[in-house]
């Protein structure tokens, strides 16, 4: 199961033939350098190859009309001065004698991405294209856009691969109107996008953008636009929208397969976005959306026009594909208040189409405020802070470059009794060295009443050198099946390097009181009663009515909680605990391990008791990174449970600010 890579030069081959500043940024060196980096990086090879192919008549006709169809293969017959009349009908965009070949191809490479996800060849992969696609319309060309290839990608999706639902995430910056316009009334396809909106005075200037577009008739609710009134918005501001409105809506949609409009105009330092999130935010992004669909993920390029930025995003957001960890992103101060708005107003105008928003507040009274965005600084990012217009867009932006993500030489390590099979794939842990005798004290003393064995004292030590080899990076993940989880836990928590531990503890049972105390532990703690009192910024006990065997409710709070509150924290290493007796359905629990792997550059133990031998195969095959199965559709989650989240995020949001879903001066 590898990731599959499409691209083919000839679709560098056609660029705009005569002057017009609008089209100027959308040039052949966006897809050379995009490979390039590729190439260059050692992740194209690491990759499957997959050849592009022409789109069909037939393929084209799934979302376009024939007029429009039988204008667009006139072109490559056209003298200049033709071209640029044909080109006078639409909006923003130029043709090119070559340029319908390049827009066949750029369908025919989406397609051969989706064939490949879809029938197994590889689990998941990204094309990159020119044309891009996602302003073109049934009968219209439009912002460098020709055909829609996403648009296309998805029904052909569920023609010939009876997917039932697709999700598209567009995090290009702009609108995709074309494909909100195709699927509007269609609740097969769940059409999410984010895009520059400044109250509507950014291109492409539509009513229809807003929020309240929701879709119509059948599809009401099947369309998410989050608009962005200001620019430089940033990774808090990104993290935000996923962990608020998109995350929640994907997975109670349950979709067949991912499409995700992957342009990177929405990156810093483009000229067109003016956005300040760093290309390692579209490590998380992927990243947190490689368990949906059973990981059928297929990125397909779009925008993206500063040539730099444009590389390192298309990079991070391969390197996760195949499976690294996404380093831990920079500027996670918080969201800001333009930010917040877009957040409550989009899940507001959807809490009636999808339970996981049932909760959510309703819309703001008042006009939207026109505050200006915190200042960049603020974050401590260095990107745009002024309104954008003028000369702001050409003086050089600069950010570090994305560091490079190297792999630990073993995956995945398990400790286990002698009697416990190891997983295929995994290795084996043993320490080059047993416990001297200074180890063996100190764990007798602390750890282990006088009566238990060498073999404890072992265990433990094991454990704790495990967790040292992960801190060092020799070692990515691992798991332990262990004789009492508590004893692990406090064991780990007090000699573990890492300034910052995050402990999830799953299941009814008390968290040591010396594992509660420690300052630099943050414990969020899942189970069906609070045992201990809440007072503490580190402490978040997350109830359920019925207990980690409510698979809805545990995703509700692990989606709109856990994650902002571990991505905030930026732990150095995950402890993700199994309580004996815990009822967590066994899809749920790789949903929860694999997305936990976004964290701590991957470097999660999960702490199982001894008994549960059940649970370890498919435990490290996620560890190993094989995507969670999808839950499918989910329904509504509990009143009282989601009125007790609500709760919790009242009480720690100050502390947290990842967790609001709502502007401050508006609550
Ligand atoms: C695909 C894409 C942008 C068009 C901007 C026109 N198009 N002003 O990013
Ligand atoms: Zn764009």
């Amino acid at each position: 199961m590898g990731t599959a890579l499409v691209y083919d030069d000839e679709m560098t081959k056609y660029k705009l033939l005569w002057v017009d500043p609008v089209c100027e940024p959308e040039v052949p060196e966006r897809l050379q350098v995009s490979h390039q980096a590729l190439v260059r990086s050692g992740l194209a090879g690491c990759c499957v190859p997959v050849p592009v192919r022409e789109a069909t008549d037939e393929e084209i006709l799934l979302v376009h009309s024939e007029e429009y169809l039988e204008g667009v293969k006139k072109t490559p017959f056209m003298d200049l001065e033709d071209l640029m009349a044909f080109t006078q009908q639409y909006g923003d965009v130029y043709f090119h004698p070559n340029i319908y070949h390049c827009a066949k191809l750029a369908i025919g490479a989406t397609l051969q991405l989706v064939d490949s996800v879809m029938t197994g060849k590889v689990r998941n992969g990204m094309a990159l294209v020119r044309p891009p696609g996602h302003h073109s319309q049934t009968s219209q060309a439009n912002g460098f856009c020709v055909f829609n290839n996403v648009a296309i990608a998805a029904q052909y999706a569920k023609k010939h691969h009876r997917a039932k639902r697709v999700l598209i995430v567009d995090w290009d910056i702009h609108h995709g109107q074309g494909i909100q316009y195709c699927f509007e009334d269609d609740p097969s396809v769940l059409y999410f996008s984010w895009h520059r909106y400044e109250h509507q005075s950014f291109w492409p200037n539509l009513r229809e953008s807003d929020f309240d577009s929701v879709g119509s008739g059948k599809g009401a609710g099947f369309n998410i636009n989050v608009p962005w009134n200001q620019v430089g918005m940033g990774n808090s501001d990104y993290l935000a929208v996923f962990f608020h409105v998109l995350l929640p809506v994907a997975y109670e949609f349950g979709p067949d397969l991912v499409l995700i409009s992957a342009g990177f105009d929405s990156a810093i330092g483009d000229p067109e976005g003016l956005m300040c999130a760093t290309p390692d935010i579209f490590a998380h992004l992927t990243h947190l959306l490689m368990n949906l669909a059973g990981g059928k993920v297929c990125a397909v390029l779009e925008g993206g026009y500063n040539l730099t930025s444009l590389a390192q995003s298309v990079c991070q957001t391969v390197q996760t594909l195949l499976g690294d960890p996404p380093p831990h992103p920079a500027n996670l101060g918080g969201p800001c208040e333009s930010a917040l708005e877009s957040v409550h107003s989009a899940r507001s105008v959807h809490k009636k189409y999808w339970s996981c928003l049932q909760h959510a507040a309703a819309p703001f009274p008042e006009e939207p405020s026109t505050k200006t965005c915190r200042p960049a600084q603020q974050d401590g990012s260095q990107g745009p802070q002024s309104n954008g217009g003028g000369e702001a867009q050409k003086e050089a932006i600069v950010w570090p470059e994305p560091l490079q993500r190297d792999a630990p030489s073993v995956r995945t390590a398990l400790v286990l009794p002698d009697a416990v099979a190891c997983a295929d794939g995994c290795e084996r842990f043993s320490p080059a060295e047993g416990p001297d005798s200074m180890a063996t004290a100190g764990l007798r003393k602390h750890f282990l009443k006088e009566s238990e064995d060498g073999v404890n004292v072992k265990l433990l030590y094991n454990i704790t050198a495990l967790v040292g080899q992960m801190e060092k990076n020799e070692i990515r993940n691992g798991l332990a099946l262990v004789p009492d989880v508590s004893m692990a836990t406090t064991l780990l928590t007090s000699t573990s390097l890492s300034k910052r531990v995050l402990v999830v503890w799953v299941g009814d049972g008390l968290v040591p009181a010396q594992v509660l105390e420690d300052e630099k532990t943050l414990v969020v703690h899942i189970s069906s009663t609070a045992p201990h009192e809440a007072q503490s910024k580190y402490y978040v006990p997350i109830t359920l009515k019925q207990g980690c065997g409510d698979t809805v409710g545990l995703m509700q709070a692990a989606l709109g909680l856990l994650l902002p509150l571990g991505y905030q924290y930026a732990p150095g290493l995950v402890l993700l605990v199994r309580l004996p007796g815990c009822r967590a359905r066994e899809d749920l629990w790789l949903q929860l391990t694999g997305l936990l792997q976004g964290l701590a550059a991957g470097h999660t133990l999960v702490l199982v008791q001894e008994n549960e031998t059940a649970s370890v195969g498919i435990t490290a095959s996620c560890l190993l990174g094989n995507a969670a199965p999808s839950l499918g559709s989910l329904a509504a989650p509990g009143p009282e449970d989601v009125e007790s989240f609500e709760r919790l995020r009242l009480r720690l949001q100050t502390d947290w600010p990842l967790l609001q879903t709502t502007a401050p001066d508006k609550r």
